[in-house]
């Protein structure tokens, strides 16, 4: 009998319920069920909507349940940092604040007149980011210090999710770790630091890992959809995910392509080198605690913006052809600005950028999205410059995986800029790492190099060469 995983990917444009198996040798998906998120405005925060993103996953299971398919087993994934606090009886007393709201600008600096930079970076080996969960944490304690006092459960958002469907409690390690509050060496919680903070680490559950089987259905949910299945952890940071689904490993940077592109390489200790806090690269955890070393860059998030602003008068691919006929136009703006974090009006921003440093300033669609393209590109050659001055050795080859691998363009001008051959795929990385934390848990499959192995044989991966390789 087959056994099935469901894995629900949520990220910050949309979610999706994937179901997966192994099929004739090969690692099978299949979309159950797929919804928008936005980005909603609540008690003067820019917010994530929740409830509704837990009754799409229900709307989700009761999909599968008609079709007459009971999964083993399901495994929630989303963004990191963002988290919710429970009272003592396991009600939410903050509303889901996204990373992209204001509430922690300026808060960085107000910590570290606690608690030095250097010293945060020696214990977290986590890249500094203003909406960082710490920093979001200090701004509560600064704005609402009541919340702090009540609060009894801190649960990041799939954390939430999980204890929705099983009443059980935890926190997952790789998404713990991008709150920079956990020991990169003990992989706990950071007692002392949470004391020098102020911020009770009472309310902090245990961590978890990956593969962990957090328990079963609820019993009204039991009863709700018809069946029982296990809730298995995944890597529930959906950054964390997509690296287990990364099909070329050995001496090969990866960018995660999304709303964020992530760039970096997998690890099985951290880098807390002076160069890495320098050039504000991370350590996050991944599966069997190896360690994510990468750089967040703002990624397709600008495009998505820019699309939205034209009320969706153009797909992505539109934008992209539109961008290759706008070829003789060339201007860069730095898309880690945090300008480009949330502005209100994505495309005057990237103009204002370009016109006050006397750069041709882009107008039509085409030239809007070559511009953003062109910088990402040279923000992605940055970034890889300076892994290899950390490694102090050039990388072979880039793998991008996720819905960005799909820019064709985007893929030829990183292997353009990087001079390296570019693998491009698989495109549901995310979901796929999902399954697979739940298949090696359900002993489907027995580690992460079989796993990858299956990986590489059931999805396609598109090579794109450098100009240069190509003119020989
Ligand atoms: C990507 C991602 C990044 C994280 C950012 C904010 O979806 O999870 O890894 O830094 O979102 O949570």
């Amino acid at each position: 009998m087959t056994v099935y995983s469901l894995a629900v990917d949520i990220g910050a444009s949309s979610g999706r319920l994937i179901l997966s198996a192994i099929q004739n040798g090969k690692l099978n998906l299949e979309e159950i069920h797929r919804f928008d998120n936005t980005l909603i405005r609540k008690n003067d925060h820019i917010c994530w909507d929740v409830d509704r993103l837990f009754s799409e996953i229900k709307k989700g299971i009761h999909k599968c349940a008609d079709q007459g398919i009971h999964p083993s087993s399901i495994g929630i994934d989303t963004w990191a940092v963002d988290f919710v606090l429970l009272d003592e009886y396991d009600q939410r007393i903050t509303d889901a604040v996204s990373y992209r709201d204001s509430r922690t600008d300026g808060i960085m600096d107000e910590v570290f007149q606690t608690i030095m930079k250097e010293h945060l970076y020696l214990e977290t080996g986590i890249q500094f980011q203003k909406f960082n969960t710490l920093y979001q944490l200090y701004a509560i304690k600064k704005s609402a210090p009541e919340i702090l006092e009540r609060a009894k459960t801190f649960l990041m958002i799939p954390d939430y999710f999980h204890f929705l469907l099983t009443g059980i409690k935890a926190n997952e390690y790789t998404n713990a770790t991008s709150t920079q509050l956990v020991n990169a060496f003990t992989k706990h919680w950071d007692r002392e630091l949470l004391e020098t903070l102020g911020i009770n680490p009472a309310m902090f559950q245990e961590i978890k890992a990956p593969k962990t089987v957090l328990g079963s259905l609820k019993e009204e949910l039991k009863s709700e959809f018809g069946f029982d299945m296990k809730v298995i952890l995944p890597a529930t940071h959906d950054t964390a995910s997509a690296v287990i689904a990364l099909p070329v490993q050995k001496e090969s940077i990866y960018i995660s392509s999304g709303t964020w592109s992530l760039l970096g390489v997998e690890n099985n200790f951290p880098i807390c080198v002076t160069k890495a806090l320098k050039y504000n690269f991370t350590n996050e955890g991944g599966i069997d605690y190896r360690f994510r070393f990468l750089k967040n860059i703002m990624g397709l998030w600008m495009i998505q913006e820019v699309k939205r602003q034209y009320e969706d008068t153009y797909t992505f691919e539109e934008l992209v052809a539109l961008a290759q006929e706008a070829k003789d136009f060339y201007a860069l703006v730095d898309v880690n600005d945090d300008r480009f974090l949330n502005p209100s009006d994505m495309i005057a921003e990237i103009q204002g950028y370009c016109s006050e440093r006397g750069q041709p300033v882009p107008n039509t669609p085409g030239e809007i999205a070559k511009c953003i393209y062109d910088s990402l590109a040279i923000s992605y050659r940055d970034a890889i410059d300076q892994i290899e001055d950390i490694f102090e050795k050039p990388f072979k080859s880039i793998s991008v995986i996720g819905g960005g691998s799909q820019n064709k363009l985007l893929n030829q001008l990183i292997a353009d800029v990087a001079n390296k051959p570019v693998f491009a795929g698989p495109i549901e990385a995310t979901a796929i790492g999902n399954s697979v934390a739940q298949l090696l848990a359900l002993g489907e499959l027995c580690d992460i190099n079989e796993a990858r192995d299956k990986i590489k044989q059931s999805f396609e991966i598109q090579t794109f060469y450098p100009k240069a390789i190509q003119a020989k």
